[in-house]
């Protein structure tokens, strides 16, 4: 089935008179048809066409959402997920992932270098170890013992990315910045360039009714060697709850970590709200126990409810997702944001 796009911007950031922080609502997510897919940032929308390609040929939540995060891995362009992430301060890049079914089952690998497929490994090592997570080393022999093949994932883009960061070697995470830092040419600014694209969030319904998730990343641009985010960890970067939903971060890292993020977003729809709510209350939770020390972070979170509605929340403006029904129809959102 032909997938189609549109451009629809769900929110706009508008100040509440007089506060510092303004929030806004969003309802359009709760009016629109069910979704089957959801994933971070623009660059989603291509993730949810080979997602939902699965689901349509009968495949489950966790075929779709590994379908999704393959397609993010494999596209050079893309500076934070996979080949052709941006590599930590030694020049190495290094993949964080982890997926999640609807019965418990997870998987996870962090620090794998060499393997471009990470979401791939994560769920071989949900469904062929006893384990739950494989870290360095372990986790890219792991890989290889499976047949993953190796490459080096550092493309001469992005080493010469590195190479310019070398020169003052400051490390100050920008907003959004996964969008348009170091992309040269037009194509690759603002939201809706085909270079828009981030570390992948992304949250199923399969065509059995059961969800899953995944998540993928290079992580944070230039981080210290060893370190991991947010991304592979359930319940901070992913959580699912078959019973409730789903949801995803992305941003900074250590941030989405302090609150145990996805979980706390999944908690929140099992007390009632919507995922829109959900996310919000997670947000500002952030921002309660945080202050000022957020205030120049992004911190995202995107949901995916049983009933198919989606919705998502940030500290900054500027986060948007795709969300595909199971005609394979795709909107890219706006989510709102707490700052302005
Ligand atoms: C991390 N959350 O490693 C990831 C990075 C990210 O947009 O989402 N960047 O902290």
């Amino acid at each position: 089935m032909e997938m189609k796009t549109t451009r629809r911007s769900v929110l706009a950031a508008t100040p509440l008179a007089g506060t510092p922080l303004a929030a806004l609502a969003t309802t359009a997510s709760a009016q629109a048809a069910p979704a089957v897919m959801i994933s971070t940032w623009d660059f989603g929308a291509a993730a949810n066409a080979a997602g939902v390609a699965r689901r349509q040929a009968g495949g489950s939540a966790l075929d779709m959402v590994e379908a999704g995060g393959r397609v993010a891995e494999a596209d050079e362009s893309n500076s934070s997920v996979g080949l052709g992430g941006l590599p930590d301060r030694d020049g190495r890049v290094t993949l964080d992932a982890c997926i999640m079914g609807w019965n418990g089952d997870i998987g996870a690998v962090c620090a794998l270098e060499d393997v471009v497929h990470a979401v791939s490994v994560a769920r071989a090592v949900m469904e062929k170890t006893p384990h739950t997570m494989l870290v360095g080393e372990g986790a890219r022999s792991f890989a290889v013992d499976q047949g993953f093949p190796t490459q080096s994932l550092l493309t001469p883009r992005a080493e010469a990315a590195w190479r310019d960061w070398l020169k003052t070697a400051e490390y100050a995470p920008r907003i959004n910045s996964e969008n348009s830092d170091w992309r040269s040419t037009p194509d690759f600014r603002g939201p809706g360039g085909p270079g828009n694209h981030d570390t992948i969030g992304l949250i199923a319904i399969g065509a059995d009714g059961h969800m899953g998730g995944a998540c993928t990343t290079s992580g944070m641009a230039f981080k210290m060697r060893g370190r991991v985010g947010d991304s592979p960890l359930i319940g901070a970067g992913l959580y699912v709850d078959d019973e409730v939903g789903g949801a995803t971060a992305t941003g900074v890292g250590e941030d989405v970590v302090r609150v145990a993020g996805s979980h706390a977003v999944v908690e929140a729809m099992r007390h009632g709200m919507d995922p829109t709510a959900a996310c919000r209350s997670v947000i500002e939770r952030l921002a309660r126990m945080r202050g000022t020390k957020v205030a120049g972070s992004q911190v995202a979170l995107l949901a995916l409810d049983k009933q198919g509605r989606a919705g998502a929340f940030a500290l900054q403006p500027g986060f948007t997702y795709a969300v595909t029904t199971a005609d394979g129809t795709t909107r890219i959102e706006r989510a709102g944001a707490l700052f302005t």
